[in-house]
């Protein structure tokens, strides 16, 4: 069974400083680093996915008259409304500057299409497009994922729910995640529903 690292949106903008920033990211990527340097060893594959928007994106509230937090519906999809984050080319959306990026194989960007968001590496929320993931990890005959990233609650939710779906054995990397965290709880609630997945829980510990 082979195995990749899939390091969720480990961007400017969810770290401390940027539009979008979660508790703790110097944590996550510390815990990155750990995790790609214990994978390196195992000759484990080491990819990530990059939010990537284009400045007219209508999830960002600015583009579509809303406020930041706001929920409603984009297209006939539930949309949470964020503020303006890791717009392609620009500093939030590159990866942290602490990160091991040299590690990396392979990138896949997501959140392209301005009318539809995209939490899931996979799809997006409309479940019409894919990215390259599934294709890429097909073709290298990869089956089992360890998850780790940014954001708990969203695109890493989504991420590892769509990974389950397409029947991914999923091991999450919990030190390596952090929540957005809209209500207090939505991060615990979000490792929960992917536990009832069939998603495993790990620590660092459990890689070695
Ligand atoms: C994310 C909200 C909006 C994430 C991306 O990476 O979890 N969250 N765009
Ligand atoms: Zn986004």
């Amino acid at each position: 069974m082979k195995t990749a690292l899939l390091l969720v949106d480990l961007q400017n903008d969810f770290c401390t400083g940027g539009a979008l920033a979660v508790n703790e990211s110097e944590l996550v990527i510390d815990i990155a680093n750990k995790a790609i340097e214990i994978c390196k060893q195992k000759q484990i594959d080491i990819i990530a996915s990059q939010d990537w928007h284009p400045a007219n994106h209508l999830s960002f509230a600015i583009n579509s008259g809303t406020q930041i937090g706001d929920i409603g519906e984009l297209n006939g999809v539930t949309q949470v409304w964020w503020p303006t984050h890791c717009v392609q080319g620009e500093y939030g959306a590159q990866f942290h500057p602490a990160l091991n990026q040299q590690a990396i194989s392979e990138f896949f960007t997501k959140g392209e299409n301005p009318q539809v968001d995209s939490y899931s590496a996979f799809f997006d929320n409309d479940r019409v497009s894919q990215t390259r993931l599934h294709t890429w990890l097909q073709a290298q005959q990869i089956s089992h994922l360890i998850i780790m990233g940014i954001a708990t609650d969203y695109c890493v939710k989504f991420t590892v729910l769509d990974a389950l779906k397409l029947g991914y054995h999923v091991d999450v990397l919990t030190e390596g995640c952090r929540g957005v965290n809209l209500a207090p709880d939505d991060s615990q609630k979000a490792l929960q529903e992917m536990e009832e997945h069939g998603a495993k829980l790990i620590t660092i510990t459990n890689l070695y």
